[in-house]
């Protein structure tokens, strides 16, 4: 198997932790997507990272790389319903606070007459409800690692990589705590985006 990816990408993130974690023989490849590769659009004609070739099939959406990967050996996702799909929504609302800071930053990224206040907002809205919804259900978030908590462990790496300025640690000090044990791990460090 053989991962596309791009070190500073969030999705590309959880995939690559939980390779790590299950110590999978998965091959790298590093990419940026913006550069078009062939090797990224023969994978996935959506050009977006993480995308994982298995063979001659390519598997992509980092969400469905994750399950595939996470049921080959010893599930994270529990098969039974309610717990099963617990898991799902959170690992979504993971991926949405990524999807929300990514929106955000991308508005951002234009000169700043081209910027669609109104967009930006409604981004970091977003991001500002779901955290301070996290920081009320961070006690049933539970340990590392699980499927919806891998995904909102990268959310606020996110965070923190593109929108530090939201200093969120300072607003939701349960979360920030819930957080500490993940940054200690190997795969954490392993997996940082490089500045
Ligand atoms: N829903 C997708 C989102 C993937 C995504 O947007 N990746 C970004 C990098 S962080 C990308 O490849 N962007 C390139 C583009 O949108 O053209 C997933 O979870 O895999």
């Amino acid at each position: 198997m053989k991962l596309i990816h791009s070190p500073t990408s969030p999705y590309s993130r959880k995939v690559r932790i939980l390779i790590l974690e299950k110590g999978l023989d998965v091959e790298e490849v590093a990419t940026v997507p913006f550069d078009d590769d062939d090797i990224l659009h023969t994978a996935n004609p959506l050009g977006k990272v993480p995308a994982l070739v298995v063979g001659d099939t390519a598997i992509y959406d980092s969400p469905v790389i994750c399950e595939y990967l996470d049921a080959l050996d010893k599930p994270w996702l529990p098969r039974k319903s309610k717990a099963h799909w617990r898991q799902k929504t959170l690992h979504a609302l993971g991926d949405g606070i990524i999807d929300a800071v990514l929106a955000f930053r991308m508005e951002r990224i234009r000169p700043q007459e081209q910027w669609w206040d109104f967009w930006a907002m409604r981004q970091e809205n977003a991001t500002v409800r779901a955290l301070q919804h996290l920081e009320t259900i961070t006690d049933e978030l539970g340990e590392p690692w699980e499927f919806g908590n891998l995904a909102i462990a990268c959310a606020l790496g996110y965070v923190d990589f593109r929108a530090s300025d939201m200093q969120w640690r300072d607003h939701m000090p349960k979360l920030a705590k819930w957080l500490e044990p993940f940054e200690k791990l190997e795969c954490w460090a392993q997996t940082t985006p490089p500045e």
